[in-house]
């Protein structure tokens, strides 16, 4: 299959699916193109060997342009790489604008020529595809894309309920790696020095992801236990973030590690996850640190029920309520054999209900059908006999 796929360049959730399923399908022989304005960090971490074919998408300036047109240039970028790559099929991850430019990219390549698979991955539909100046492009989209995945079963109901729609959505996890995540028998700690438990939280550091909670979560269980906070991630919240550790005391017990390529070997040292978002489509991180043994307190929003089944892997809590959470962190950091319990059962669950060979089995699979609802199909078969 010769497939392109257009993301988010960014360390966090859309960015890493799309980088992630494009190295899959790579390794299994597919042509993958991977089209964005910046090299996503997760291909980047593979080195040269990763066999994708990355396109940048460049926005020159004019002086007219107070907003350079990204979308019109993805459209362009789109339309150049699937006449001379011969694509089969558009692969868009996040609505906004990517599944619009991908529509407008098959226009100018004539109908049916180059089918569009669109997944949304949550604030595409929840936050900024809502706001009154991207709805109705948002909602043209969706509608008008070949097939429609989302990562949860929230995310569906909620797009078509907040669009107004009514149209196929497939539910397509987001999904882990289990080699990759997979805990080394022995695990140094350099981020507790003095053997203190680890709180981590990551993030894109967005209101959003409620940081104010996260630190008044911490201030309350190390009131009780020896304990320390990782931060890891950056975004509009960070500064205000650090104000606010330092305003309560705890910068000496906080490590602030910015983004990284691979959070695995923070989770690894890490006694539990704190991510307690307004809102959360699915929560990727959740998910990555289940793989790694580390239970999750979160909130019960969005997908997050889906990924984390409350009291099985990780507790949930309603918004806001971080008395709860507090309480509920130091239940399992006073009690090891239960947390430990979480941690090994959120990793089983983890890679096998969200296994990533599967997983990408399923949008191969979809991708198929796509191109047979097209029409396509027959000569993808003739070509790959040749
Ligand atoms: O807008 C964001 O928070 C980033 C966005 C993204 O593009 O990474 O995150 C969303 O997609 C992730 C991958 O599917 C999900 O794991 C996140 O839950 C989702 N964020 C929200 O719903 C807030």
């Amino acid at each position: 299959m010769r497939i392109a796929i257009a993301c988010y360049p960014t360390f966090g959730g859309s960015g890493v699916v799309a980088s992630e399923l494009a190295l899959a399908m790579a390794d299994r022989g597919d042509e993958v193109h991977v089209l964005s304005y910046a090299l996503p960090p997760r291909i980047a971490a593979e080195g040269p060997e990763h066999g994708v074919v990355f396109h940048e998408v460049k926005v020159p300036p004019y002086p007219l342009f107070e907003y350079p047109p990204y979308s019109l240039a993805l459209a362009s970028k789109m339309v150049e790489v699937s006449r001379s790559r011969h694509l089969d099929l558009l692969h868009v991850h996040y609505a906004v604008p990517n599944a619009v430019s991908a529509i407008l990219a098959r226009q100018i390549l004539g109908e049916r020529s180059l089918p569009v698979v669109t997944t949304l991955h949550g604030t595409d539909i929840t936050l900024v595809g809502n706001d009154p100046s991207y709805l109705e492009t948002t909602r043209f989209g969706v509608l008008e894309s070949d097939a429609v995945t989302a990562v949860s079963h929230s995310l569906r109901e909620r797009t078509l309920q907040q669009l107004a729609i009514e149209r196929e959505i497939e539910v397509i996890p987001n999904f882990v790696d289990a080699q990759r995540t997979l805990r080394p028998a022995v695990v140094e700690r350099p981020l507790a020095p003095h053997g203190e438990r680890l709180l981590v939280h990551v993030s894109n550091f967005r209101p959003v992801k409620r940081l104010p909670d996260v630190v008044e979560v911490f201030r309350r269980v190390r009131e009780q236990v020896p304990c320390r906070l990782v931060l890891v991630g950056d975004g509009p919240e960070r500064a205000a973030t650090a104000g606010r550790i330092e305003a309560a005391g705890l910068s000496s017990v906080t490590t602030s590690l910015g983004t990284l390529d691979r959070v695995e070997p923070v989770l690894w040292q890490s006694d539990l996850l704190l991510l307690p978002s307004e809102e959360e489509s699915f929560g990727l991180v959740a998910l990555e640190a289940l793989a790694c043994e580390v239970p999750v307190i979160a909130t019960r929003v969005g997908g997050l029920p889906e990924v984390v089944p409350d009291g099985e892997v990780g507790l949930l809590y309603e918004v806001g309520d971080t008395a709860g959470m507090a309480a509920g962190a130091l239940r399992l950091l006073r009690d090891e054999p239960a947390r430990r319990r979480m941690a090994e059962a959120g990793r089983r669950w983890a890679t096998t209900r969200f296994d990533r060979e599967e997983i990408v089995e399923r949008y191969r699979a979809l991708y198929r059908t796509t191109l047979a609802r097209a029409g396509r199909e027959r000569e993808l078969v003739v070509r790959s006999r040749k």
